[in-house]
Order: structure tokens, then C-alpha cells, then sequence
């Protein structure tokens, strides 16, 4: 069991996986916890990491307990500074460096989906550097809490690399095709006023307060309505994300249209081998 910082709410967070690259916990009332566990590298990912990130995610979404799922690296230097580029191979990113075996690609590809596709809120929990990978996994997550001594930026190409899907769609929503360019060609890092300023982040707060202020906005999140909270995560992917945003809005409108009488009878005269009666059911107007 992990104990509350000094200043934190008492949140005791109690291990929820065994896992090597992450940690991942559960607090008693329905918060979610994935610390990016690599500080030695800026908790910079290789593909176990975001295999085990992704694991973690499923365990928290299929999980009726929880309601909000915080994605935080270990210690106070780095949210995460994106793919490890100790196994970055010419192919991707390679899952075993070394061997014959080894095969290069972009796990992280999945994950960015996975997060935006998972009817729960996902906040990210920033202090240090958010930078290349880093700095677009924090742009997937719902919201930023950031702390004071955060920075932000994106390095593809300084380093030979680039990232045109959400890196920069997403980006460029947030905070203008202008800006979102110069974050890109420059690669300066921007503090974390500035990326307050710029609404790249929801909040900034001192270091010894970030997670107690994050467990204050879950807990806010947790008193809603789970179901309200999954239509407009929904709702908002759903410009962006085109037909399958849509898919995702549409299949959750069936996820309650199902629940209905009108639904039922359809079932049910199926399963009966009757003609359905839906004459009883309003035509709305
Ligand atoms: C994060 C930075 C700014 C921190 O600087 P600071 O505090 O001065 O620390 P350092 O001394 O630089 O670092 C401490 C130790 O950590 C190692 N380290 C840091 N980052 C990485 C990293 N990403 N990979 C491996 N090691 C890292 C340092 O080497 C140092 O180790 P020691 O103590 O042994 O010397 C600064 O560290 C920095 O700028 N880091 C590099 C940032 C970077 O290049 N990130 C990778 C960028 N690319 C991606 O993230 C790939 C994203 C991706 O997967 C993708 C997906 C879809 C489409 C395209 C892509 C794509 O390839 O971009």
C-alpha cells in the first residue's frame, strides 16, 4: 500500500497488478492509478510499458468499481519523455532488443485509441516533463492537472521522428494550427503557466498539492453520472474521430435503447417466434 505525500488527501492506494515497467493501484472509493514506474529515463515507454499500460487499462474499464482512471509517472522529474529511444530500432520500437525475434513498431498507436475510446475519464497527473510520446499521451487524457514545475513540448523532429495523428490533430485543437506548428518545427518546451495559457492543460498547482488536487477533481467526476460522463467523452471524440466516433455515440445510444420496452418486444416476440407489436410505442414527434 502506497501512503498519502505530506499535504495530500489521505488516499492509500492499494495495489491493483504485478507488473514490471508501471504501478498500478485502486484507492478505496473508484479511482484508478497507472504510474509510468522508469524514472531512471523520464519515464520514457518501451513496449512492455505500454503493453502493461494498456493491460491496466482494461482492467480498469472493465472494473465496475472504478470510475476514473489517473495515468501519473513516478516522481516529481517527468510525467514521461516519450519512446525510449534506447529500442527504438529502424522498424518502430523493438519488443526484444538483441534478440532475432526482435520487431519494431508503434504500440503507442493502440493505446491513444484505447484511451479515447474508454467510456471513463482518464487524467493525466503532470509533473515534470511531458516531452515527445509523453507530451501526446497527455493530449489523449480528458483533462491535465499539471504541476508547477511541468514542461511541456514536443521533440520529433529533433530527434527524427514525428507524430501527425493525434500529436498534431489534437494539439492544433487545443490550442490553434499556429501555435500547435510552432510547438511542432521549434520544439521549445513551454512551462507550465504558459501551457495553462494556451489551454493545454485544465490546471496548474504547486508539486506538494498535485495529487490531492487530482483526487479532489476524480472525486468531483465520481459524484456524476457515469452514464452522462460516457456520452459526452463520446460526444466530443465523435467530430474528430469520424465514423468510428460516431459508431462509438451510436452504439452507446443502443447500449440504452436497449433497456426500453420497445427494444424488449422486439427480443422478445423473436425469441417467442411471434410477430413484434410495436404499435403500442409513440411515434415521437
Ligand atoms: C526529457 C528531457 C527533456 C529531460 O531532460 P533532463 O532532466 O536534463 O534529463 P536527462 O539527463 O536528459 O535524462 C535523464 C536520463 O534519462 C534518459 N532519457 C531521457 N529521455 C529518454 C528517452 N526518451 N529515451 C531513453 N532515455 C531517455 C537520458 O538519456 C538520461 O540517461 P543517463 O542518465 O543514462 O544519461 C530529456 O531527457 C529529453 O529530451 N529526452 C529525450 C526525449 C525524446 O527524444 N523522446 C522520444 C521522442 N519520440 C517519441 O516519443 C516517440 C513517440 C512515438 O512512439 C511515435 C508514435 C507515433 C508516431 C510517431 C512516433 C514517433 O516516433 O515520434
Amino acid at each position: 500500500m502506497t501512503t498519502p505525500e505530506a499535504g495530500a488527501d489521505p488516499v492509500l492506494w492499494s495495489p491493483a497488478g504485478d507488473y514490471q515497467d508501471i504501478r498500478y493501484e485502486h484507492s478505496a472509493d473508484g479511482i484508478a492509478k497507472i504510474t509510468i514506474n522508469r524514472p531512471e529515463v523520464r519515464n520514457a515507454f518501451r513496449p512492455q510499458t505500454l503493453m502493461e499500460i494498456s493491460d491496466a487499462l482494461v482492467e480498469a474499464r472493465e472494473n465496475p468499481e472504478i470510475g476514473v482512471i489517473v495515468l501519473t509517472g513516478e516522481g516529481p522529474n517527468a510525467f514521461c519523455s516519450g519512446g525510449d529511444q534506447r529500442v527504438r530500432g529502424d522498424t518502430g520500437y523493438l519488443t526484444e532488443p538483441g534478440s532475432a525475434r526482435a520487431v519494431g513498431r508503434f504500440h503507442v498507436t493502440d493505446l491513444h485509441i484505447q484511451i479515447r475510446r474508454l467510456p471513463k475519464p482518464v487524467v493525466a497527473m503532470v509533473a515534470g516533463y511531458a516531452i515527445g510520446g509523453g507530451h501526446v499521451l497527455h493530449l489523449v487524457c480528458d483533462l491535465t492537472i499539471a504541476a508547477d514545475n511541468a514542461r511541456f513540448g514536443q521533440v520529433g523532429p529533433k530527434v527524427g521522428s514525428f507524430d501527425g495523428g493525434f500529436g498534431a490533430g489534437l494539439l492544433a485543437e487545443l490550442v490553434g494550427v499556429k501555435k500547435a506548428k510552432e510547438i511542432w518545427f521549434l520544439c521549445r518546451q513551454y512551462d507550465a503557466a504558459q501551457a495553462l495559457s494556451m489551454g493545454l492543460v485544465n490546471t496548474v498547482v504547486p508539486l506538494a498539492d498535485l495529487e490531492s488536487e487530482t483526487v479532489q477533481w476524480c472525486r468531483e467526476m465520481l459524484q456524476m453520472s457515469p452514464f452522462a460522463l460516457r456520452l459526452m467523452k463520446a460526444s466530443f471524440n465523435a467530430a474528430e474521430d469520424g465514423l468510428s466516433g460516431i459508431q462509438q455515440l451510436a452504439h452507446d445510444a443502443n447500449l440504452l435503447f436497449y433497456s426500453t420496452e420497445e427494444a424488449k418486444e422486439g427480443r422478445e416476440a423473436f425469441k417467442a417466434k411471434r410477430t413484434p407489436d410495436f404499435g403500442r410505442f409513440p411515434r415521437r414527434p
